[in-house]
């Protein structure tokens, strides 16, 4: 049977349509986010589906040692819900899922979610202009617009590595910690040098008795400069909000000012930052051999650039092996590279961060004319400003293709999509418009532009990272400034839309 979403409390005071049932998809930083945004606009029509018992997303499963954002806190939380109480510059993960709790229990959202309930199908209807959605209980609900809000970080990848489960040891990943297992006094292996490992490997350095590090490609590393902050300082932040936007605004602006030093494919701009990141290396490592390892043979930027104060230290404590000899087997004992070594462990953590394949599309999709998503995107992800997709009417994407930036808050990107999003949202109920969908010459032209000006970027100076799709293609990232992003983003453009009423 086919459930209507609750209808929209808020009908009779806005005047707008009495029925206009909106699903969101996950309750992370994107689906909360937009739902607050709807009920500021005064639209409360919305259900949360939400796969896991609780919200939090990202910040809900990465519970793993030292996990943590990379974005000062002040600009890694939501513009229209700053907190004066970060503890400090860096939030750990724990603190970041307590400010998604906090903001779902503000808004009164959990009414709106229904938890352990996962999507696996949806399908358009065109002539009455609704999604029906069915969850993995064979349960079915329409609605007229979808915004997924699914993420892109989400399912842990698992390397193809020779004999992974034959290991009778621990092993887990680090976006499923195992948090039950005592890792004192065990012998440990990290496989993996990425944003995850950078974390992990100091945070538990020093609980181990031996731990080996499997890099595959070293990563450029910056200094991080986290600090505590004081009551002092947080009360004043709570009393004078303005010095709280004063601190997100310098940071927004920093990261910009910097951000082509990251993101643009020239050599004199990425000198500077690798200048700073190999005086950061001598000052952490002073043995020769190991800083010789460590350090990267590719273009600053190329790769997601990593902050850790006590990352390249670590290897120089006594406990610790960086082994750079590629991984021949995992044994049911231990692990045994190339050389023929086998060094014996007593647990394995993978750090080899997650499936992008179809992240945006983790499920069938159905759009005009029965096409399905998978089929749309045969030849990589595409969408209309990594939002909208010609074919899938009223189907809005948060964290789509090309959305994500190498140099700042990843919520610059998501706070604009929102607004787009409810902007949209706003028009198709006040004027009864059946449903919308991206003109596909629009999303080409924009997409070209787009692959156009990735040319220009350091991702694609050659090094092999998760930004980049099998065919060496980038559909991760935005190629530019996230202000222009923003920019051009932020408003719903009827004009690059069929309006079918
Ligand atoms: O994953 P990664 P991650 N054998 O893909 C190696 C976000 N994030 O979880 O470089 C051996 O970056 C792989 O080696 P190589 C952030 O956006 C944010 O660390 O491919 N090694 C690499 O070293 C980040 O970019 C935060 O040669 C293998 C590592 O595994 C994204 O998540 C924290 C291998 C994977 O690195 C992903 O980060 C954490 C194999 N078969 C994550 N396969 C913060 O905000 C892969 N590797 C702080």
């Amino acid at each position: 049977m086919s459930n209507p979403l609750p209808q929209d409390a808020s009908n009779s005071s806005s005047g707008a349509s009495a029925d206009f049932p909106i699903a969101i998809i996950g309750s992370g930083f994107s689906g909360l986010g937009t739902a607050i945004q709807l009920k500021k606009a005064g639209i409360d029509s919305f259900t949360i589906f939400e796969r896991a018992s609780d919200v939090g997303g990202t910040w809900r499963d990465n519970t793993y040692p030292g996990a943590a954002c990379d974005v000062p806190s002040h600009a890694y939380s939501l513009s229209f819900e700053q907190s004066p109480d970060w503890s400090r510059r860096f939030a750990e993960s724990g603190e970041i899922y307590d400010y998604l709790k906090s903001i779902t229990h503000k808004w009164d959202l959990r009414k709106q979610i229904r938890f352990n309930t996962e999507i696996v199908d949806a399908r358009f209807d065109e002539a009455a202009g609704t999604w029906t959605l069915t969850t993995g209980d064979d349960e079915t609900f329409t609605a007229r617009v979808v915004v997924s809000c699914a993420g892109g970080l989400v399912d842990p990848a698992n390397p193809d590595i020779k004999g992974l489960h034959t290991f009778t040891g621990k092993i887990f990943h680090t976006a499923r910690w195992n948090h039950e297992y005592n890792l004192a006094g065990r012998r440990v292996a990290v496989i993996g040098t990425g944003a995850s490992a950078v974390q992990v490997v100091p945070a538990i350095v020093d609980q181990v008795e031996q731990l080996d590090v499997y890099q595959r490609t070293p990563a450029w590393v910056v200094p991080k400069r986290d600090k505590v902050y004081s009551e002092r300082f947080k009360r004043v932040l709570g009393r004078f909000p303005i010095l709280l936007r004063a601190s997100r605004f310098v940071t927004y602006w920093m990261s910009e000012l910097f951000g082509p030093i990251v993101f643009l494919d020239n050599q004199r701009l990425a000198s500077v930052g690798k200048r700073g990141s190999l005086m950061h290396l001598r000052a952490q490592v002073k043995d020769p051999d190991l800083r010789r390892k460590l350090r990267p043979n590719f273009q600053f930027g190329c790769k997601r650039i990593l902050i850790s104060d006590e990352y390249w230290s670590s290897f120089e404590k006594p406990n610790v092996e960086l082994v750079t000899d590629p991984i021949e087997e995992i044994k049911s004992t231990g692990i045994q590279t190339r050389d023929g070594q086998f060094r014996p462990l007593d647990a394995i953590i993978i750090a080899t961060g997650f499936e992008l394949g179809m992240a945006s599309a983790p499920f069938p999709i159905t759009g005009l004319g029965d096409r399905s998503l998978d089929e749309a995107w045969k030849d990589g992800a595409v969408a209309y400003k990594g939002m909208t997709i010609a074919g899938f009417p009223n189907w809005f994407i948060l964290m789509g293709p090309n959305t994500g930036p190498g140099h700042t808050s990843v919520l610059v990107y998501t706070e604009a999509q929102m607004d787009h999003t409810v902007s949209a949202i706003k028009k198709i109920r006040k004027e009864g418009i059946r449903y919308v969908d991206v003109r596909k010459e629009v999303q080409d032209h924009y997409n070209d532009g787009l692959q156009g000006r990735m040319k220009h970027m350091v991702w694609s100076t050659g090094c092999n990272s998760w930004y980049l799709s099998k065919d060496g293609s980038n559909r991760s990232l935005y190629p530019g400034y996230a202000a222009e992003y923003a920019v051009r983003t932020r408003r719903f453009q009827p004009r690059d839309y069929r309006l079918i009423r």
